[in-house]
C-alpha cells in the first residue's frame, strides 16, 4: 500500500503547522467515543483559477452538525472559511480535497463532555477519483449492505459525525470483500437510503428519484444535482423507494463531494438499464463538472475563488 497523500501544512487551532507535527494525544476524547464533526470539500481548477465548490454551504453544515450533536465550535463560520482558504494557499494547491474537523480534546474523560475543549483542524491534500480510475466513466458495481443505515433517532443523520462512519466502514468493507466497489445501505424500514459516503439517485421514465432527507446525509452534491436537473427542466422527486426499484431503474448514480457523480452499473449483480453510463447520467455528470470548473455562469455563485 502506498502512503496516504499529504501536503505541507495543516491548520490546527488557529495556526498553520507542519503536516507531521499536527498531532493529538491518544487520550483525545473523539478517538475514544467518536464525538466529532467533519466536512469533505473540494477545490477545483476552474476556468478563472482555483475555486472551492460551495464553501459556505459546507462550513454551514459543519456548524449544523456540531449544533445537532451539541458541540460548540470556538470559531465563527467566517473564520473557518478563511482558515480553509489560507490552508489551500499555503500548500500551493490548485486542486485538492479539504477536510475540516472539529473534535474534543484530551482535557476530560468520560461521557459527560462538559468543559471539554473543542479543537479544530483543516487538512488539504490532492485526492483523485474516489471510487477508482474508471468509475466516473464506466460506473461501479454495488451491493446492498447487510448493515442498515442509522435510524434518524439514533445518530442524527443530518450531522456528519465521526462515529456514524463506523456504520459506513462496515458496509464498505463488506461490499469490497465480496468483490464490489461500493455498498448501498437501506434504512431500518428497508427503503433505499444511501451509499457508504454518497447519496443515490435513480432514473425511471425520464424522471429522477432520490430518497428524502430522513436517514441520509443532506448532501451538498445531492442539492447541486437536484438544482441543475430542475433547471434543465427535469422532474426530481424526493421519495422513498425499494432496492428492487433500483434493479429495474433505467439508470442510477451516486453523488458526493469525493465520489462526484458516479454511475452505478449494477446492484446485487442486476445490470441497471444497459449498464455503464446512461444518457441522463452523462448529461448531469457533464453539467456538474462544467459547474465545478466555472463553465456555467448561472452557478458561478457556488464557487469561492482562491485569489
Ligand atoms: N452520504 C454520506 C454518508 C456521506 O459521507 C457523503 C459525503 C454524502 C452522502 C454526500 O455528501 P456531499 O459530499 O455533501 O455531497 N462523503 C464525504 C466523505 C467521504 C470519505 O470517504 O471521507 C465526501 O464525499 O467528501
Amino acid at each position: 500500500m502506498s502512503e496516504a497523500p499529504k501536503s505541507e501544512k495543516i491548520w490546527l487551532d488557529g495556526s498553520l503547522v507542519d503536516w507531521d507535527l499536527a498531532n493529538v494525544h491518544v487520550m483525545t476524547h473523539t478517538l475514544h467515543y467518536g464525538m466529532g464533526v467533519f466536512e469533505g470539500i473540494r477545490c477545483y481548477k476552474a476556468q478563472k483559477g482555483p475555486a472551492v465548490f460551495r464553501l459556505p454551504e459546507h462550513t454551514a453544515r459543519l456548524f449544523a452538525s456540531a449544533k445537532i450533536v451539541g458541540m460548540n465550535i470556538p470559531y465563527t463560520q467566517d473564520q473557518i472559511n478563511k482558515a480553509i482558504l489560507d490552508t489551500i494557499r499555503v500548500n500551493n494547491l490548485d486542486e485538492c480535497y479539504i477536510r475540516p474537523i472539529a473534535f474534543l480534546g484530551d482535557n476530560r474523560r468520560g461521557l459527560n463532555t462538559t468543559g471539554v475543549r473543542t479543537q479544530v483542524a483543516v487538512a488539504v491534500w490532492r485526492w483523485g477519483t474516489y471510487l477508482g480510475e474508471e468509475a466516473l466513466a464506466k460506473g461501479i458495481r454495488v451491493k446492498v449492505a447487510s448493515f442498515a443505515r442509522h435510524h434518524e433517532n439514533v445518530t442524527m443523520t443530518k450531522a456528519k459525525v465521526c462515529g456514524a462512519y463506523v456504520n459506513s466502514i462496515m458496509a464498505k468493507i463488506e461490499a469490497v470483500k465480496a468483490g464490489y466497489d461500493e455498498a448501498l445501505l437501506l434504512d431500518v424500514a428497508g427503503h433505499v437510503a444511501e451509499g457508504s459516503g454518497e447519496n443515490i439517485f435513480i432514473v425511471r421514465n425520464g424522471r429522477l428519484k432520490t430518497p428524502p432527507l430522513t436517514s441520509v446525509l443532506e448532501g451538498i452534491t445531492r442539492d447541486s444535482v437536484i438544482t441543475i436537473a430542475r433547471d434543465m427542466g427535469l422532474v426530481v422527486e424526493e421519495q422513498y423507494f425499494s432496492r428492487d426499484e433500483v434493479y429495474i431503474a433505467d439508470e442510477a448514480f451516486f453523488t458526493g463531494t469525493a465520489a462526484e457523480l458516479t454511475p452505478i452499473n449494477s446492484l446485487d449483480d442486476r445490470t441497471i438499464g444497459q449498464g455503464g453510463m446512461g444518457s441522463l447520467t452523462r448529461k448531469l455528470q457533464t453539467a456538474y463538472f462544467d459547474t465545478l470548473r466555472g463553465r456555467t455562469p448561472e452557478y458561478e455563485n457556488w464557487l469561492t475563488y482562491l485569489a
